[in-house]
């Protein structure tokens, strides 16, 4: 009783207090920190910048997918790809991996690749109802029994990629996506009958698949034995995926038999080469680089450890990181080099190049990420798009290979790099990318390749690759709500793939909270990933002559021209999450995950 009176009495005397002490004190709290309101209202304006932009940015983006995908409906469907210039369509599942297209067969009559490709985008979209027209046709008209020769990783990562993830998507219980009770699979058994198909490409003496395969026939008389390290290192999420949903692990195991053999065929230095043959197990081109050629085997490397859980996909990984940064790594830049001795071969920048930064931000090492995807930056804005091939040592284009066929890499490294940091410049970088696509290579039909990016002269074709990547990636910069409530790795298609503890060998280490590391003192830094971490201090803008301009705070330059480091203390503090820096084993400074 007592207490209840003292604590009316105290809550009388407030009120009492009220009008006149209070506002003496708003008064003086006014006078004092007149600062406050000022910084929380640029702060204010910050949050509705970016909110304002985000929002123009992603319906600009939205608006690009559907240009390319009515188009594609309209003028394609249900061939493969559409022609944006002639409004009509190639058949070129069965020539992918062979830009010039010269040996379409002519009874192939196309499996809607581009609708295929574009199932995972509409569920980013948000377009139910678009996709489930889609999962339907597909389901009641699809049939790989037909006589096509077709690249096994192009089918892999585009058809049975597709397939499996707009799966995953359809039957995720928690969505809704489709009209309940009307999906029986469909979407699945033609992934699994495409699965079997790929099979007898497998059945070689060393298990390296060949890399071509007619679908109806299997294995072709006199078929090349020439493939390449993409061609047979890059199958394992797809098949691993088909696996692990049907309970058949004839793929998985396929898939995993033949990394496990090339990753056996590496040199002493951890390199592998660009080409092999499937039959002897020999390397057939020894320089090699993270482009063309191998670069999806590293990314699948690790990806398979965050999917699968695997560690021996992470020591795999691990040793092949540290050999790239060692022997291709010059600064920001890679170059090529001879997998048997670590000599530089080929000093070229090339588009395909340009996801390394988003596997560094997997990786966690966000600065030389950053480093990297500044220096692809410059030269998007030096040609207005990324040129196929650039001579490093040269500073010119390769003479030959001007084209852009509206790749995604960089527009995937912006978003992979902006979900880390946080950091609203690479929403900048998204802009410029999004705005050199609408003006060079939009057309009324679609949207167009570049032949040459000097003359911005245009080729008659829109790769299925925009509809899954380009347009997911650069939506995905700007509004990330598919993302919410999952963890999702995208294969190198762009189809997501949700992170499953049920399809991992064990929890990630940074799941568990007594690996967590921290920095103790100057004296005791523990190496971590940045994975985990939102690294970048929030958005600094200033507002400048009426235009909010934004500021970045992750780029922090090397301190030595040669970007190279002797010690820990060359590295310094990084800037965006102020971390010590540290140099790696390879001499370079960066966040490394014990390496
Ligand atoms: C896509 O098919 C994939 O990203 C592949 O890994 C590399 N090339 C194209 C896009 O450039």
């Amino acid at each position: 009783m007592e207490g209840r009176k003292a604590e009316f009495l105290l809550t009388n005397q407030y009120k009492l207090m009220l009008p006149s002490k209070i506002l003496t004190w708003v008064i003086l709290f006014l006078l004092i920190f007149p600062s406050f309101f000022q910084i929380s209202h640029s702060k204010l304006d910050s949050y509705s910048y970016l909110a304002a932009k985000r929002k123009r940015m992603s319906e600009k983006v939205r608006k690009m997918f559907y240009h390319a995908y009515d188009n594609y409906m309209t003028y394609a469907f249900p061939h493969d790809e559409l022609k944006p210039l002639t409004k009509t369509f190639t058949d070129s599942l069965s020539e992918l991996g062979n830009l010039k297209l010269e040996y379409l067969p002519e009874q192939y009559k196309g499996s809607a690749l581009s609708l295929i490709e574009s199932l995972s985008s509409l569920v980013v979209l948000g377009n139910q109802t678009e996709f489930e027209k889609g999962v339907f046709w597909l389901s009641e008209n699809l049939t790989f029994d037909v006589d096509a020769r077709i690249n096994l990783f192009e089918c892999n990562i585009r058809v049975l990629g597709g397939l499996v993830s707009a799966h995953i998507l359809a039957t995720d219980s928690t969505k809704n996506r489709l009209v309940q009770g009307t999906y029986k699979n469909q979407l699945l058994d033609l992934a699994e009958n495409l699965g079997r198909r790929f099979l007898p490409a497998f059945d070689t003496p060393t298990g390296l698949p060949y890399a071509w395969i007619n679908l109806k026939y299997g294995v072709m008389e006199n078929e090349t034995t020439e493939t390449s390290t993409s061609g047979c290192g890059s199958l394992i999420l797809e098949m691993g995926a088909l696996s692990r949903l049907t309970g058949d692990p004839r793929f998985e195991s396929a898939a995993l038999h033949a990394l496990r053999k090339l990753w056996s065929m590496r040199s002493s230095l951890n390199l592998l080469g660009t080409t092999l043959d499937v039959v002897t197990g020999e390397w057939i081109e020894h320089s090699s680089g993270i482009g063309a050629g191998v670069d999806s085997f590293y990314e699948y490397l690790l990806k398979a450890h965050i999917l699968f859980g695997r560690d021996e996909f992470w020591r795999m990984f691990q040793s092949a990181y540290i050999a790239v940064q060692r022997y291709f790594r010059h600064g920001p830049w890679y170059h090529e080099a001879d997998m048997r001795t670590g000599k530089s071969t080929y000093w070229q920048l090339t588009s395909l190049q340009a996801f390394w930064p988003g596997l560094q931000v997997l990786v966690g090492d966000i600065p030389a990420a950053n480093l990297s995807h500044r220096e692809f930056y410059y030269v998007w804005k030096k040609y207005g798009v990324l040129p196929e091939r650039y001579l490093l040592d040269h500073m010119m284009l390769h003479p030959t290979e001007k084209y852009y066929p509206l790749r995604p890499e960089f527009a995937e490294s912006t978003f992979y790099l902006y979900q880390a940091t946080k950091d609203p410049w690479y929403m900048e970088v998204g802009e410029l990318i999004v705005d050199s696509l609408n003006l060079y290579t939009r057309v009324e039909g679609g949207f167009a390749s570049i032949r040459d990016v000097t003359s911005m002269e245009l080729e008659d074709h829109q790769h299925s690759f925009f509809l899954s990547e380009t347009c997911k990636y650069l939506y995905l910069l700007y509004d990330d709500s598919f993302l919410g409530d999952r963890n999702y790795i995208f294969t190198t298609e762009g189809h997501p793939l949700p992170v499953l503890s049920s399809w991992r060998e064990k929890l990630p280490e940074t799941y568990i909270p007594s690996n967590w590391t921290y920095v103790k003192s100057e004296e005791q830094v523990k190496r971590a990933s940045a994975m985990s971490m939102r690294v970048c201090p929030a958005t600094a803008l200033e507002c400048g002559q009426g235009q909010p301009r934004v500021e970045s705070a992750c780029h922090i330059p090397d301190s030595r021209a040669d970007h190279r480091c002797f010690n820990d203390d060359d590295c310094g503090v990084d800037s965006s999450n102020c971390r010590r820096r540290s140099c790696s084993l390879a001499g370079y400074c960066g966040q490394w995950l014990f390496i």
